[in-house]
């Protein structure tokens, strides 16, 4: 469907689109496969099941194509099958569905993540997207639905495969959980900024919880976008109220809630998962046929992270860029990156946001590296490091284009010119990438001397950018600092030109300013006045060094005096901090030396790549393994726990910190003392079915090894019914189960009611943050330890060998 007509259509009239499949479907999906393979196997079941969402009155039936991607029919060996699913998903919704409503394509996430969280790459990813897509198009879908996406950076690549794949419209959502933040933190605002300037024609929500907390997050949306919002809750929430709990939303509750999501701007509402057709009736009875509220969001440039969205312009805060991730006359940084390290960049990226920073400038320019491979590198490193969102600084339109497919937000494009090459080669890729752009005021002719000059070929710039289809909110001018110790009107020039921007082109303005002092003494005296005249003339960021107080605190104070610090708030903020920090003492640490600290702070900031060198450094100046397993990465994965906990760090994060921990653990295992060794019995360790946590039981696992038990690790994740078939090949004495969630603790009375069942004699320990010692009693277990060295007791005594 052209997309001008649905996007009218969306605006005119509330559309409702069906509700879950999947339990309609499941008993016809044969064993050991997918849903979508219902197309092939039973699709008068499926056509059925569109049918009766069509009657019900929905405007839009969603294909059965959910996980119809190469990398998700791999798990089911059906990658083969891509075609035949696609096509056949179309041809069942429209048979189903008739010329009573639209038919959307449905495109779900890969179930892998993106790396470096897990091991599919951007390209990987967008060609599996790309093919589905094209798929569907030519099958003749009239949109695209995306649903579900819980990874940002997954959705940002989905989305932008599926745009280049035709002109049809789409619509793309995400999953939120009750604290309104995706599984791997991504709040609302970021979500529909960077799917926005993606491209995506509407954006939502849908799935994981019923529809309550969706309100919130509709209403979040709508702070950042303008587009079309849509809203899929659940019908069936678990652990609602009490642990365990299941609870329905009947038709008419979910109904009601419609009218609410409607009432803050929802355009087309549904249900997701544990809904029927009775909900599509009840949704188009309540909301069908009215008329959405008309919304409207000022544009302006907003970039985000993974984690935040920060806005740039004359109503917003000063723009603090923080420029000391830059090589230039740095030893130390420029050393690391021609050897492809990234502590030093990850170092910078942290302590630049510790001192205010508001975005991180990335600049990378060593000569001779290979520049898009360690930019790539270091955004990573950068992103695990911070939460702020970036500037991507270079000159190379191949490391560009590598850190716009790294970044997990909407970065900012340091900078395009008005030179031909600049504008062919960078255009293009903030259009793409639906990117920020710094326009610096420099053409083939060099920097324009006059202020005149620079605004023409600013102008020059945006038309070019318009041409590109770039919105102008995406726009910021760079007007250009000259050191003032040989000409001293320069500074006049630039001051000028900021306000000439201002009026004529009506965009935010950044600049680099400490090149205005070059050659004169007493640098930042110079830099600070600047700033502050700069930001009288309207400037709304600079790139500078957060670490300079006396430049921080001149922003801090001139932005009382240009009113961008409403009531004085930020200045007595960081007047009181300035204060608190005087009077704080240095804390004491309980690291014995800095080489226990580093591997500490490889562990908590995700630094897998270095840590086993420096657990190499610690064994070989004499410390033993069980010191540094137990005094230093134990505590730092409890750290990264407690961070998590506080919101600090999220998913992202703590997977890096458990790899980090996993490849420290790789270099200790050989070092641990190993006692005499004599058969003491066999023993299977495992976590269970629906955890995949295993470095608590990984470790254990080695203790028992290292007293001499026969240790055979079946892994994570692992159904009663593989550990019983194991403890038969095996013929174990003792099979130890791990589980560090409150979900899945459960998994352990199965196993041994399965045992029992089953007339098995191998005895049952357990263990885990979650469980207690009661709690193996209750189930029957034979023993319990709260960690590696109590395990060697509790199995000696279980197998009565102490
Ligand atoms: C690292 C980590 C992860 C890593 C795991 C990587 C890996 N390969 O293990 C990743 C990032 C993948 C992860 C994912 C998730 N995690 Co997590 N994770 C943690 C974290 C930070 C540390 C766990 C750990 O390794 N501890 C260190 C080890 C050494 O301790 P341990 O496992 O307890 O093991 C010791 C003892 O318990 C005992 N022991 C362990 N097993 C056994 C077995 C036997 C037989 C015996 C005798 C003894 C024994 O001996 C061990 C050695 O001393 C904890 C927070 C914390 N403070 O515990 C959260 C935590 C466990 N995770 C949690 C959650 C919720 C999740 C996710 C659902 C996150 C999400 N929102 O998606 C997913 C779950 C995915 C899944 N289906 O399992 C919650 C669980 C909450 C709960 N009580 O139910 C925690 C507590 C964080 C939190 N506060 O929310 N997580």
């Amino acid at each position: 469907m052209n997309k001008k007509e649905f996007l009218k259509r969306v605006k005119e009239n509330i559309l409702v689109i069906d509700g879950a499949i999947g339990t309609m479907l499941q008993s016809h999906i044969p064993k050991g496969t997918c849903e979508d393979h219902a197309n092939l196997v039973a699709p008068e079941v499926v056509i059925d099941v569109h049918r009766q969402y069509a009657d019900a009155g929905a405007d839009i039936i969603i294909t059965n194509t959910f996980g119809a991607n190469r990398v998700k029919l791999a798990e089911f060996d059906l990658q083969d099958k891509v075609k035949e699913i696609n096509t056949e998903g179309a041809r069942l919704a429209r048979e189903g569905a008739g010329e009573k409503a639209l038919i959307a394509g449905s495109v779900g996430p890969t179930g892998k993540l993106i790396e470096p969280l897990g091991d599919l790459g951007f390209d990987e990813a967008y060609e599996a997207y790309k093919e589905q897509a094209s798929i569907l198009a030519e099958a003749g879908v009239d949109l695209f639905i995306m649903e579900t996406f819980s990874d940002l950076k997954e959705a940002r690549v989905a989305l932008m495969a599926v745009r280049d794949s035709s002109d049809l419209p789409v619509m793309i959502s995400m999953t939120f959980k009750d604290d309104f933040t995706t599984f791997t933190g991504t709040d609302p605002i970021t979500a529909a900024n960077v799917l926005s300037s993606l491209g995506a024609d509407v954006i939502g929500v849908n799935c994981t919880t019923g529809p309550e907390p969706m309100l919130e997050v509709l209403g979040r949306m709508a702070l950042a976008t303008d587009k079309p919002l849509f809203v899929e809750p659940n019908a069936v929430i678990y652990g609602h109220g009490e642990e365990g709990s299941i609870y329905h939303v009947s038709p008419e509750e979910m109904a009601r809630f419609a009218q609410r999501f409607v009432d803050i701007g929802a355009n087309i509402t549904g249900s997701c998962c544990g809904s029927t057709p009775e909900h599509t009736r009840e949704l188009k009875k309540a909301v069908g046929g009215r008329v959405p509220l008309a919304r409207s969001v000022q544009p302006k440039l907003r970039l985000s992270s993974r984690y935040q969205t920060i806005e740039v312009g004359s109503d917003q805060p000063f723009c603090v860029v923080g420029e000391r991730l830059n090589p230039t006359n740095r030893e130390d940084l420029s050393g690391e990156l021609s050897e492809g390290k990234i502590s030093v960049a990850q170092d910078d990226a942290k302590s630049q946001e510790t001192q205010g920073a508001h975005l991180l400038d990335v600049n990378i320019g060593v000569p001779g590296i290979d520049e898009p491979l360690v930019m790539k590198k270091v955004i990573r490193g950068v992103e695990t490091a911070s939460r702020l969102p970036i500037a991507i600084d270079s000159v190379s339109p191949q490391a560009v284009e590598a850190a716009l497919k790294e970044v997990s937000g909407k970065a900012l494009i340091n900078s395009v010119t008005g030179e031909e090459k600049s504008l062919n080669t960078i255009l293009p890729l903030a259009a793409k990438f639906g990117a920020g752009l710094i326009c610096l005021a420099v053409d083939d002719d060099g920097i324009p001397q006059k202020a005149e000059d620079r605004l023409r070929v600013l102008k020059k710039i945006v038309a070019e950018a318009e041409k590109y289809g770039i919105p102008r909110e995406n726009l910021i001018c760079d007007c250009v600092t000259l050191t003032v110790s040989a000409q001293q009107k320069r500074a006049q020039e630039t001051l000028r030109a900021i306000e000439l921007v201002k009026s004529e082109l009506g965009l935010p303005t950044i600049l680099g300013v400490s090149n205005i002092s070059y050659g004169l003494p007493d640098r930042t005296l110079i830099n600070s006045t600047f700033i502050s005249m700069c930001m009288a003339a309207g400037l709304d960021a600079a790139i500078m060094n957060p670490g300079d107080t006396r430049m921080m605190e001149t922003v801090t104070a001139a932005s009382v005096l240009t009113v961008r610090d409403k009531n004085s708030q930020e200045y007595v903020k960081a007047h009181v901090k300035k204060k608190k920090k005087k009077k704080k003492k240095t804390e004491s640490t309980v690291m014995v030396s800095d080489e226990d600290k580093l591997i500490y702070r490889a562990v908590v900031s995700g630094d897998s790549e270095g840590v086993g060198g420096l657990i190499e450094k610690a064994v070989n100046s004499g410390k033993s393994a069980q010191g540094i397993n137990d005094n230093i990465l134990i505590p730092a994965i409890e750290e990264v726990g407690k961070k998590y906990d506080n919101k600090e760090i999220f998913l992202p994060q703590m997977l890096l910190s458990a790899e980090t921990f996993q490849a420290a653990f790789q270099v200790l295992e050989p070092h641990f003392d190993i006692a005499d060794a004599k058969p003491m019995g066999t023993v299977l360790m495992c976590t269970v079915k629906g955890d995949v946590h295993d470095i608590g039981k990984n470790i254990v696992g080695l203790f028992l090894k290292n007293h001499g038990f026969k240790v055979i690790d079946l892994g994570k994740n692992i159904s009663a019914e593989v550990i019983l078939e194991k403890v038969r090949e095996y013929s174990a004495d003792v099979v130890g189960l791990s589980a560090l969630m409150t979900t899945t603790m459960t998994e352990m009375p199965k196993v041994i009611e399965l045992f029992k069942k089953e007339g098995i004699t191998a005895k049952v320990m357990v263990g885990g943050a979650v469980v207690t010692k009661k709690y193996a009693k209750e189930i029957g277990a034979h023993g319990y330890a709260k960690d590696g060295v109590s395990a060697v007791e509790t199995i000696k005594n279980i197998l009565s060998l102490s």
